[in-house]
């Protein structure tokens, strides 16, 4: 297991220096975030970041993400030149010794939430999402505002691309992804660069827009699909672990032995309402005591199945003061990405007794 942080480039308060100085960090997980969603990322602007990285002493093996364009998505004959110019970019990540790409294919939104800064009782705040705030936003009706949404559409265009997702539902957008991959995967497959699907974000649908990476039934139709180890995913313990449904332990000890898990995102989630009309839960600190989520469990099931990819701690609070990206202070982030390392070298040794 390689540990991992997230950095979000130059702008990014949390900076080099400070994560070169957790325990453990081998290196940093980012992107190129000025180039347009679909361009090719040259190996200049690839290799000038590489190089800032690299003279902090932490390295770039992982890419989260690079974003899949509309287009390809929703399956348009647009998406042909979206997709050669996803192949150049892996050739490019790759010449500069990328080893894993994040992505993720839910249509128009990647996470949502109904709370950036919900409080907890300790007086930390962290993100939250609440299905009663969320039922009653329909984004074809008002416009939409929600905690977190870049807004990078305006209200008609929009409701443009809403309008064109009617014509998609999971099944074709299954088969939109199952285009994409068959190929891109060749190219990963010749520059070695594994793909890691971030799950659905919850994983279920919202706004009548399909979401296809929930749940065992969809990694496994996803897999078998494109049946190559590049075709893998990023094991998002607190997307995954939205529905109760899934049962993380299992998941990850069987998506390990597959040897599909490139990249872990270790975060824990709170309950606090388990109905499915009034689902309420709060992001929490990593440890498994702290939450919902058998964190403890699924590294030990990583661990049994010979996982060896890279790890980052998603989300964490705000605490001790700080008012950092949502979900990406350094203070919260840190603390787990320690336990986990923790964690790790504990199973480790009690598995060797
Ligand atoms: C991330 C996602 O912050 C987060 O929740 O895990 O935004 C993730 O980067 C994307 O879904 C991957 O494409
Ligand atoms: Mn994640």
């Amino acid at each position: 297991m390689k540990m991992t942080f997230r950095w979000y480039g130059e702008k990014d308060p949390v900076t080099l220096d400070k994560i070169r100085q957790i325990p453990n960090m081998t290196g940093v997980v980012t992107a190129l975030y000025t180039i347009p969603v679909g361009e090719v990322w040259d190996s200049e602007s690839i290799l000038a970041l590489k190089k800032v990285i690299n003279d902090n002493g932490l390295e770039m093996e992982v890419i989260e993400s690079v974003p899949v364009h509309e287009e390809i998505k929703l399956g348009s004959p647009a998406r042909e030149r979206y997709i050669e110019n996803y192949k150049q970019t892996i050739r490019n990540l790759g010449a500069a010794g990328v080893k894993v790409i994040c992505y993720n294919f839910m249509p128009v939104f990647d996470w949502v939430r109904s709370e950036l800064k919900y409080v907890t009782e300790d007086g930390s705040n962290c993100l939250a999402y609440s299905q009663e705030t969320l039922s009653k936003l329909d984004p074809k009706k008002q416009s939409l505002s929600l905690p977190g949404w870049d807004e990078s559409y305006t209200k008609d265009e929009l409701a443009e691309l809403l309008k064109r997702y009617e014509a998609v539902n999971a099944d074709k957008l299954f088969e939109n992804m199952v285009y994409f991959l068959e190929k891109i995967i060749p190219v990963c497959e010749e520059c070695d660069v594994k793909m890691a699907v971030h799950p659905d974000d919850p994983p279920w649908s919202l706004f009548d827009l399909p979401r296809i990476i929930c749940d065992e039934a969809g990694i496994d139709k996803l897999f078998a699909a494109v049946d190559s180890k590049y075709n893998g995913i990023t094991l998002c313990t607190g997307s995954l672990g939205a529905n109760k449904g899934n049962d993380l332990v299992k998941l990850a000890a069987k998506y390990a032995k597959m040897g599909r898990v490139h990249f872990l995102h270790a975060r824990n989630i709170k309950f606090k309402d388990e109905n499915p009309e009034t689902l309420f839960f709060h992001e929490s600190p990593h440890p498994t005591e702290c939450g919902s989520l058998d964190i403890y469990g699924i590294m030990r099931a990583l661990y049994e199945n010979g996982f060896e990819g890279y790890t980052r701690p998603d989300h964490g609070r705000n605490i001790w003061g700080e008012d950092g990206r949502p979900g990406y202070g350094l203070f919260d982030r840190a603390l787990g990405a320690v336990y986990l390392s923790g964690l790790w070298e504990a199973i480790g040794k009690t598995l060797k007794k």
